[in-house]
């Protein structure tokens, strides 16, 4: 098995390599990739050292069994057929193939199966937002198809990459020592803020990213399921967190709905709230699984459920 890494040098593409490294993914070679910029740099991966080859036109994906790839979706629409053309799969992380009716759009608690019929080669990562609700979306719809879903998310500095964990850092840094403030990642300063808008504006009012909640459900979870969101960046470093309300065909109680989570795929319960137990991003980063709590029914609606989920969007989400 020869695995390649294409943006190795990104948040997720540091994230592939310690995941790949942590499950001990079967495999004789690993192959980097990356832009000009990361080209050359050494990343040591099982105790040797890997070189960061510059990503091109080329046949170097000959051989290669399995491509992660994540540079942006410019780069996946360029690149698509060379890192395919050898019979490579490319598991790709950004938005180009997302909606693609050819290209299966994966979250393996939800739709493993889709991931076989893949014409181009191509398996589609969906939105890290996406990933994390559709997981605790799964467990409700087996017990009454969900009709409607309103989410408000409070996504990390993280989603932005690591530039802008660490543009975070410095803005706190910079406002204790009463300096002027940086803002290059995010549209306002983001230390001691919230940030109504992640991704840009479309027609709608909505943005991209509210968007991308509504079209990837429907497409990873088959269903008619309308979703209206609102996403918000705050500034916590890393794992994304959404106050998540649906409405059932059926009412479904709260003890129902805990033992769905209990027992559901990729999904820990964490929801004692007698004991100030529930999830938050402080202390979900760097782990798998999409913690659930804060389950209430809505007063205002007998099929209405409310509740609280917290992930660690670039390890769960991303890679
Ligand atoms: C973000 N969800 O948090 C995005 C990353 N894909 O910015």
């Amino acid at each position: 098995m020869k695995v390649a890494i294409v943006g190795v040098s990104g948040a997720v593409g540091q994230e592939f390599l310690r995941v790949l490294d942590e499950r001990n993914f079967p495999m004789d070679e690993l192959v980097l990739f990356g832009s000009k910029r990361s080209a050359g740099t050494m990343y040591t991966f099982r105790g040797k050292q890997i070189e960061v080859k510059l990503l091109q036109h080329n046949d170097d994906f000959k051989g290669i069994d399995i491509a992660f790839t994540s540079a942006g979706a410019g780069t996946s629409k360029e690149f698509a057929d060379t890192i395919t053309k050898f019979g490579a799969v490319m598991i790709d992380n950004s938005s180009a193939f997302r909606m693609d009716n050819d290209v299966p759009l994966v979250v393996p608690e939800v739709n493993a199966a889709d991931a076989l019929e893949r014409p181009h080669g191509i398996i589609a990562n969906p939105n890290c937002t996406t990933i994390q609700m559709v997981v605790a979306l799964e467990a409700i719809e087996k017990l009454s198809h969900i009709k409607k879903v309103h989410v408000s998310t409070y996504q990390a500095a993280s989603g932005a990459g690591a530039a802008a964990m660490d543009e975070l850092y410095e803005q706190y840094r910079q406002i204790l020592a009463n300096e002027p403030v940086t803002i290059e990642k995010f549209a306002y300063q983001l230390a001691f803020n919230l940030i109504p808008q992640v991704d840009v504006f479309t027609e709608n009012g909505y943005t991209k990213e509210e968007m991308k909640m509504y079209n990837e459900t429907r497409k990873i979870m088959h269903s008619d399921v309308k979703v209206s969101a609102t996403c918000v960046r705050v500034p916590a470093l890393r794992a994304h967190s959404e106050s998540i309300w649906v409405e059932t065909e059926r009412p479904i109680s709260v003890e129902e709905a805990r033992e769905a989570f209990a027992n559901g795929d990729g999904l820990i319960l964490q929801d004692n709230p007698a004991e100030k137990d529930y999830p938050m991003p402080l202390f979900i980063a760097g782990k798998d699984p999409v913690y659930v709590g804060r389950i209430r029914k809505d007063l205002s609606n007998e099929n209405g459920l409310t509740f609280w989920i917290v992930s660690d969007q670039i390890k769960k989400g991303a890679a």
